[in-house]
């Protein structure tokens, strides 16, 4: 782990005079536009929302290989294959350089996997979804992908310098993500009937989840106040959602596909899209643990980090052997 200890007490009572100092400091560089970095000065309230958010962006990339990963075998063709392939080791690097950015702020990886394997960490509600059809692969890439790019841009600007770091290549790799999601609902589009009612129907069970991953609406943004402040927050759920659609649904309609969304609308005085009412008891139920998929999630999650345990142990060895050499060989040079 590479971070420092933690270097600040609580400051939620802020009352001694150095902590009303740098706190000001603080706030008056992320004024600035300047980036926190793991050594400055932070109240703890700010490492909490990071280190929440950040590490559940990451079970968010690692669990989120797994409705891809389900069609891997199944892929119509090697050239789709190899792009499923290729995109889903991108989520796995994601979450990697994740993990490693919330680190920095005095949590153990480890800690953070206990957290996911045990159910107590939480992650994006989308991947709480089955992927029924090939189709769900494009949708996946053109939706999920799309509504993670549009959260994600503005992370890059993030006050935290790794979070705002890491986010630049992720984003990069979501640009080449949601293309190939959408080039594949193209081809499922211009095919046969039968392909492309399997798009609409995919774009049917798909449109309400992808609304919410955007998170509760600002009414309900219980952490939004504080990452607005801190500029880890540069838009509110609600406008990031509205952007989403703003953007989705000239696209959706360019396939031919109709939104099952009955009171969508184009608002000419405002120029956004109306979208109506999302199922917010939903939102909360698959959050809560009861989604279609949660249980099986975890409980590969849970599987695959037991048969990887061979591998972390043979590590294990060759690193001491190394070590126990190199100490040897320093012992026999003096
Ligand atoms: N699902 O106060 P709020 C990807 C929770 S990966 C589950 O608005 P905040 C990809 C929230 O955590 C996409 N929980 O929170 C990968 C909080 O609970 P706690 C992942 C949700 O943090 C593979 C509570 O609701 N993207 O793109 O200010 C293949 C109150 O919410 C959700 C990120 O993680 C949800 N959808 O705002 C393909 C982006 N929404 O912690 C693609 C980074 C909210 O108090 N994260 N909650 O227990 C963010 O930008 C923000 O955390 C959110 C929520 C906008 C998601």
């Amino acid at each position: 782990m590479y971070t420092q200890a933690l270097n600040s007490k609580d400051t939620d009572a802020v009352a001694r005079p150095e902590d009303v100092a740098r706190v000001a400091v603080f706030q008056s560089t992320i004024d600035a536009e300047d980036k926190i970095e793991p050594n400055d000065w932070m109240p703890d309230g700010y490492r909490r929302t990071l280190v929440r958010q950040i590490s559940q962006h990451a079970h968010s990339e690692v669990i989120g290989m797994q409705p891809e990963g389900n069609w891997i075998t199944r892929a119509p063709s090697l050239r789709r294959k190899a792009a499923l392939l290729a995109k889903i080791q991108d989520e796995a690097g994601h979450g990697l350089y994740l993990y490693a950015a919330a680190e920095t702020l005095g949590v153990s990886r480890e800690t953070f996997y206990e957290q996911l394997l045990s159910g107590k960490a939480k992650y994006s509600s989308i991947f709480n979804y089955p992927t029924e059809t090939w189709a769900d692969i494009g949708i996946i890439g053109w939706l999920v992908d799309g509504a993670a790019i549009m959260n994600q841009i503005p992370l890059c600007r993030c006050s935290y310098g790794p979070y705002a770091r890491a986010m630049i290549r992720v984003c990069k790799e979501e640009s080449f993500h949601q293309r190939q999601g959408y080039e594949i609902m193209l081809t499922l589009c211009r095919g046969t009937a039968a392909q492309k009612a399997m798009a609409q129907d995919a774009l049917n069970r798909w449109w309400w989840p992808a609304l919410m991953m955007f998170g509760p609406s600002d009414k309900d943004s219980m952490h939004s106040a504080d990452s607005t402040r801190w500029k880890i927050k540069r838009f509110s759920n609600d406008d990031l959602r509205q952007k989403f659609v703003d953007a989705t649904v000239p696209q959706g309609h360019f396939l031919g596909l109709t939104f099952p969304n009955p009171s969508l609308s184009y608002d000419e005085a405002s120029g956004h899209w109306n979208y109506g009412e999302i199922d917010w008891s939903e939102f909360k139920r698959v959050v809560a643990g009861d989604g279609p998929m949660n249980k099986q999630r975890i409980a590969r999650r849970r599987q695959t980090e037991a048969d990887g345990a061979w591998v972390r142990e043979a590590a294990m060895v060759y690193a001491e052997k190394r070590r126990q050499r190199a100490a040897a060989a320093k012992v026999a040079a003096e």
